[in-house]
């Protein structure tokens, strides 16, 4: 590797990121460095990774919450979601031999409850009396009922996103919350196969129990989905011709349209009862929820690029996001090339608690900062 020589240098801590906890997203990008905020320091023989200056306070952000709080922004790819008022409004689907799903099924939703109310359905074909179709509805304490079976007491909450999965694997109930599964409790029924409708927003028209909020994304399969797979496909939309996909609403219509289109084979169409047009369809804040990232022990663990990135002259920028289990101690968020002067790109906080960026012998640093926070 040749000297690594950069005109200028910056660090900058900016807001809402242990052992190195977890890193959300990590991009360098070679040749978008701009203009000069603070000038290198000059180089000095002497301990490695020792800075010359800090940067000035007036260059470091913080933000009061982490990244990964649920957001309810618009975000353009889920495209329109469909808002339920709570009082009569669902989307009603007719029965059909293929929504009938006894076995191995998986429901999937983006919920955004306004407010909470027990046994209001997201998801429901179990609309009259001894029919036991499956279903998947809130409760007013934050539970999520599955079947009948039922989460923790306040595993959700109002005005956030969150995407619901649902699986039936042979009798085998698993519920997944943003891609992690939260324990069920109580014996599910029996689900059979029936002639009532499927419906969004509401369950058990015999005493009927709606949802108050937005819902998008919502999918039912005649297969029990794997973790991994409700987590690789929970923040985009499908092609609709996945296997086992056996209805799709993307709710991405819009103006006075009342029908919920099947995206998945276009034959199990809903259509809007009780619904105020336009109004109904608003623009999603679905995919807007908590993402994964990853987890490193402060042990030995790291994720390695093969053929690392040419440094040498070139303007960069690092960017990531990070939360440290434990201060105190050297923790690296990005790393390349050997130990020695001008060498070692180096990115993440010392045992002093500074961050900083740079190479081997030639770094900066901020001021110390004394927190587990998330930043960027
Ligand atoms: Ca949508
Ligand atoms: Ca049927
Ligand atoms: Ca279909
Ligand atoms: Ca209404």
């Amino acid at each position: 590797m040749e000297k690594d020589n950069m005109n200028t240098q910056h660090c900058r801590l900016l807001p809402p990121i242990a052992n190195l906890l977890v890193i959300v997203a990590l991009l360098i990008g070679l040749g978008g460095l701009p203009s000069a905020q603070m000038p290198r320091a000059a180089s000095a023989a002497q301990p490695p990774s020792l800075a010359k200056e800090p940067l000035p306070r007036a260059m470091l952000f913080k933000s009061a919450s982490p990244p990964l709080t649920a957001q309810a922004a618009p975000q353009a790819l889920s495209g329109n979601a469909l808002d339920f008022d709570g009082v009569n409004d669902y989307v009603n689907i007719p029965d059909a031999n293929n929504l009938d799903l006894v076995t191995n099924y998986t429901l999937e939703a983006w919920i955004y409850p306004r407010t909470l109310g027990d046994y209001e359905g997201i998801i429901s074909k179990f609309q009259t009396d001894t029919t036991n179709g499956y279903v998947l509805r809130v409760m007013a304490d934050g539970r999520i009922d599955f079947d009948n079976s039922k989460t923790a007491v306040g595993t959700i909450s109002t005005q956030q996103w969150y995407h619901i999965a649902a699986v039936n694997a042979g009798g085998t109930r698993s519920l997944y919350v943003n891609g992690l599964s939260v324990p069920l409790t109580g014996t599910p029924i029996t689900v059979l196969a029936n002639t009532d409708p499927l419906r969004l927003g509401e369950d058990y028209a015999d005493a009927p129990r709606f949802f108050d909020g937005q819902m998008d994304e919502v999918r039912v399969w005649n297969t029990a989905r794997a973790a991994a797979q409700i987590r690789d496909n929970m923040y985009h939309e499908l092609a609709g011709s996945e296997s086992g996909l056996v209805a799709y609403y993307k709710l991405n219509e819009s103006g006075t349209t009342s029908t919920a289109a099947d995206s998945a084979g276009g034959d199990n169409p809903g259509t809007l009862t009780n619904m105020t047009l336009p109004g109904a369809w608003r623009t999603s804040g679905a995919f807007g929820g908590p993402k994964n990232a990853l987890d490193f022990d402060g042990v030995n663990d790291y994720a390695q690029v093969s053929g690392g990135l040419p440094l040498a002259n070139a303007s960069i920028t690092v960017e990531a996001w990070a939360r440290r289990d434990t201060m105190d101690t050297f923790q690296m968020i990005v790393s390349q090339g050997p130990a020695s002067s001008n060498h070692g790109l180096h990115v993440g906080f010392r045992n002093t608690n500074v961050f900083m960026c740079g190479f081997y012998n030639n770094d900066l640093y901020t001021p110390a900062f004394i927190d587990t926070d998330w930043h960027h």
